[in-house]
């Protein structure tokens, strides 16, 4: 177990419960990803999402000014529900918007210095194995996110599957440390992901490729 510190003062695990991740590149099937998308977490926030991340990146994805201006049309939508809103991998657009958090995997910039830049913004770090926790500074996380449990096609460079077996094994090694879980999770797999050691789940094509959106919000918040 690592001895971790409150770095960011509002945030608690319960915020992990229901945690909906996207970007435009997620709604590539549409005539207007952009505004499938808005209008998809618009209604996500509305039925109760806790936590949201913008994960622009991979084919079909907005660049520069493009993505700036989405970014901050989303971020307007999660401060009117009063919900955290989170930054994939982009420091920099972080920092210029002044997001609430920021997520990063073992491939980004590393977590020493993203800590160092943000000394009070939330933090998540993803996290594959009990051996990527020994070797990570997870100490300087607010939260880690470990996956992917199932399947997914939402990443295309995805790691094997760890099952639900994989999250109790991170839950092992600390108690304690707010664990949210990734990777082909839908309402019907939530309960056994949780008894597995999860504070929450978070969810790509569960809920962006719901018919009816509210309605799947509402089945992941039952638990
Ligand atoms: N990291 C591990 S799996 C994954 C990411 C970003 C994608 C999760 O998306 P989905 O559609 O919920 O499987
Ligand atoms: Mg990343």
């Amino acid at each position: 177990v690592k001895t971790r510190k409150n770095w960011h003062m509002t945030f608690n695990r319960e915020q992990l419960g229901v945690y909906f991740i996207c970007g435009t590149q997620d709604f590539k099937e549409t005539d207007n990803s952009e505004t499938a998308a808005l209008r998809c977490i618009e209604m996500a926030l509305q039925a109760g999402i806790t936590m949201f991340q913008l994960r622009e990146k991979g084919v079909g994805s907005l660049k520069g000014a493009a993505k700036v201006s989405f970014a901050k049309k989303v971020q307007e939508l999660c401060e009117t529900y009063q919900v955290p809103f989170i930054m994939n991998d982009d420091m920099d657009l972080a920092e210029e918007l002044d997001a609430d958090g920021v997520h990063i995997g073992q491939d980004d910039d590393p977590i020493e210095l993203v800590r160092q830049r943000f000394p009070n913004k939330i933090i998540g770090l993803s996290i594959h194995s009990p051996e990527e926790y020994a070797d990570s500074q997870v100490e300087l996380a607010d939260y880690i996110g470990v996956g992917p449990v199932y399947g997914t096609q939402s990443k295309g460079d995805a790691k094997a599957p760890i099952g639900p077996e994989g999250i109790q094994a991170v839950r092992n090694v600390d108690a304690e440390i707010p664990i949210v879980a990734i990777g082909g999770i839908t309402v019907e797999t939530t309960a056994t992901i949780r008894e597995h050691g999860a504070d929450g789940v978070s969810i790509i094509s569960a809920i962006t490729k719901a018919n009816d959106v509210a309605k799947v919000v509402k089945g992941f918040k039952k638990f």
